[in-house]
């Protein structure tokens, strides 16, 4: 089939969970890293629709957005299932996946990295949503039950990103007593190897962030 290469940054939270499932299936890959702020030609023939990172390549296979991507990983690569075995919890982990790329992440970013009154209210709407997710991993280790699965994959942001992306916009959105079950779930998350390994180190990542604030480089949702 061809090797396999990820058009990526370091940075870019849906960059890293395709790195973590990547790692965790063991698929060897190469790591191209893209400059958001002058993106390669590659990078534009094979996503010139969003023309945005991650975009994976395997062989003649060009797969693009995040949670496409991880639906071709797991079909692709059966080692260390992702989704769950049964059809309503697949079901349920799309749902809040999608419930993450729509209204998670787009609140935390204006809420750490915004001013005023869209401030405020981006602040609000991140911290109802974390609320919900708060109730769906109350008693459970991961979201995927024992091991880590598709949805820790996509939620895992949470664990490392909020903290960064508020030291360098200036706001405190996210207490860790606020959501303590999310909390211990951020912690067993981020303290596997395989991902602690795709966790880009602190004092980079909050000057990348500063510095796509001040260029305007929003890492969109
Ligand atoms: N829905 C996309 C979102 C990807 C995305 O927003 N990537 C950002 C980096 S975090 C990007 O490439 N931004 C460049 C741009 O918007 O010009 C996915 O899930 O892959």
């Amino acid at each position: 089939m061809g090797g396999v290469k990820l058009f990526a940054t370091k940075e870019s939270l849906f960059s890293s969970r395709i790195q973590w499932a990547l790692k965790l299936k063991g698929v060897e890959y190469e790591f191209i890293l893209e400059d958001l702020a002058n993106k390669s030609p590659l990078l534009l023939k094979y996503n010139p629709i969003y023309k945005k990172v991650p975009v994976l390549v395997h062989g003649d296979n060009v797969v693009v957005e995040s949670l496409v991507i991880l639906e071709y990983i797991e079909e692709t690569w059966k080692e260390h299932p992702l989704l769950p075995r049964d059809s309503y919890d697949r079901a349920t982990a799309r749902f809040w996946a999608k419930f993450n790329d729509e209204k998670l992440v787009p609140p935390v970013w204006t809420a750490c990295t915004g001013e005023g009154e869209a401030q405020e209210k981006a602040k609000e709407s991140a911290l109802e949503s974390l609320a919900l997710l708060e109730k769906q991993i109350q008693g459970k280790k991961f979201f995927g039950g024992e091991q880590i699965g598709y949805l820790d994959l996509v939620l895992g942001w949470i664990s490392y990103w909020i903290s960064g992306v508020e030291e360098a916009g200036g706001n405190k959105v996210l207490e860790a007593e606020m959501f303590p079950s999310l909390h211990q779930w951020g912690q067993n998350f981020i303290h596997n190897p395989l991902i602690e390994e795709c966790i880009p180190a602190r004092e980079a990542f909050v000057a990348y962030v500063q510095n796509a604030i001040n260029c305007k480089i929003f890492l969109k949702s």
